[in-house]
């Protein structure tokens, strides 16, 4: 029964892939069919697009607040994971904003070949210069709710870290709190993967309408921008991880490679870092990382790590601003990838929830969410390479995190199993 109801669910899920690729094609095929009377396609079809955008900004909000706590407060005794959890959010926050500076570069590189589309029904409100004190001074809240209600995510990830830590140190009564908090959480990805059901017809709504606006040159200039988006992920796993595992990890990189690749292919195919994850536990282990780490390292980075999510919102803004005609700043640079290694903590691991927190990103440097539309309809293509370079990354870090702490960890439980013989 369960494999009949496993192999069911495993075509549900695999026809939500198929069901949002037909969505891709109806979209541009209609779209190129509605031909000069573009405005049908704006005043009928456009409204149901933005109505799939505004649930997708309804949602983000508690699901960035409840992933990130229960994140934080998985970590349950601060004394002992206290070094594993040290070292594991300094690796993965480093790598991820690496990853999201590659992103840039490489998006940057192929920029000249991407089109100058400006939508007229879309109007940029120019990001007012904001000096570096600004900017630190506006990630932190002033006010309880208004980070929710203002969708400001900067604030919704600091106030999550500030209440998980609380959590956390307020020791054995907050049991409840914590349950609370991961029941918080599964209702809120469950909320989620409600309104990601509802993708293909988003993604129609929203791609019709701007091919039947731009014509034919869209369709190019979407090649250019996953081709973009697939050379950074490319460069970041090999480049990255092979030197992490390879001088940090102790590990050949051809072993970690060939050892993740059962993993890295059910990530590709699935393009959900959660459905991933006892694969990657499997994986870790045969190459030789201490199970403690991994069943750690590896759903809190499940959780919070998303270095190809991070490439992915880097290349797409770039994408974007570029469509528009929109050149960013240092300032507004160096915002993306604080805001994109911090949205991708926020994103959580199962299909397309990277397209929700794009928004996040977009916000932060003023330009407009519609331009979501323009990457929308091959969102699928972008996620299946951006959730391999995300599981690989947590399990680089779980190679690293293992071999450095090898010892220590190992006199911790000498010291345990002597402490249990004695009583
Ligand atoms: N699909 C997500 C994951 O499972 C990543 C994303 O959507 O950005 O990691």
């Amino acid at each position: 029964n369960t494999s009949v109801n496993s192999s069911k669910k495993k075509g549900k899920k695999l026809s939500l892939a198929m069901q949002i690729f037909i969505a891709l094609v109806l979209a541009i095929v209609c779209g190129l069919a509605c031909g000069k009377n573009a405005g049908f396609a704006e005043t009928y079809i456009q409204p149901f697009g933005t109505i799939f955008l505004n649930l997708v900004k309804f949602i983000v909000g508690p699901i960035v607040l409840f992933s990130i706590m229960a994140g934080v407060v998985s970590m349950r005794d601060i004394k002992k994971v206290g070094a594993v959890g040290g070292l594991t959010l300094l690796y993965y926050f480093c790598t991820t904003a690496f990853a999201t500076a590659i992103g840039l570069g490489v998006a940057n590189i192929f920029s000249g070949a991407f089109p100058l589309i400006s939508p007229k029904g879309v109007t940029y409100a120019a990001q007012k210069g904001q000096s570096v004190m600004d900017t630190i001074v506006n990630i932190f809240p002033s006010n309880f709710l208004a980070p929710i209600t203002e969708a400001n995510m900067l604030q919704v990830i600091v106030m999550a870290l500030i209440l998980g830590f609380a959590v956390i140190l307020s020791g054995e009564k907050a049991q409840p709190a914590i349950k609370a908090i991961e029941i918080a959480n599964d209702i809120f990805m469950k909320a989620m993967e409600m309104i990601l059901k509802l993708s293909p017809i988003g993604v129609f709504c929203l791609l019709m309408p701007v091919v039947a606006k731009n014509g034919p040159t869209i369709i190019g200039s979407l090649a250019m921008v996953l081709l973009a988006a697939y050379v950074a992920y490319i460069l970041h796993a090999i480049i990255v991880y092979s030197v992490a595992v390879g001088t940090l990890g102790g590990t050949s990189p051809i072993k970690f490679f060939k050892g993740m690749m059962p993993a890295i292919l059910f990530a590709f195919s699935s393009a959900s870092s959660v459905g991933t994850l006892p694969l990657n536990l499997e994986c870790t282990k045969e190459i030789g990382v201490k199970e403690e780490v991994s069943s750690f390292v590896l759903p809190l980075g499940a959780t919070i790590n998303m270095d190809g999510t991070a490439i992915y919102q880097g290349v797409c803004v770039i994408f974007i601003a570029s469509c528009f005609g929109i050149h960013m700043t240092p300032m507004q640079l160096l915002t993306i990838v604080v805001t994109a290694t911090l949205a991708s903590i926020g994103t959580a691991g199962v299909p397309g929830a990277g397209m929700i927190m794009l928004a996040m990103v977009l916000q932060s440097v003023g330009l407009p969410i519609a331009g979501i539309a323009l990457v929308a309809g091959v969102d699928r293509i972008f996620d299946m390479g951006r959730t391999t370079v995300n599981i690989t990354g947590d399990a680089s870090c779980a190679v690293v995190v293992s071999n450095i702490l090898k010892n220590k960890l190992e006199s911790w439980n000498s010291t345990e199993t002597q402490m249990t013989m004695h009583e």
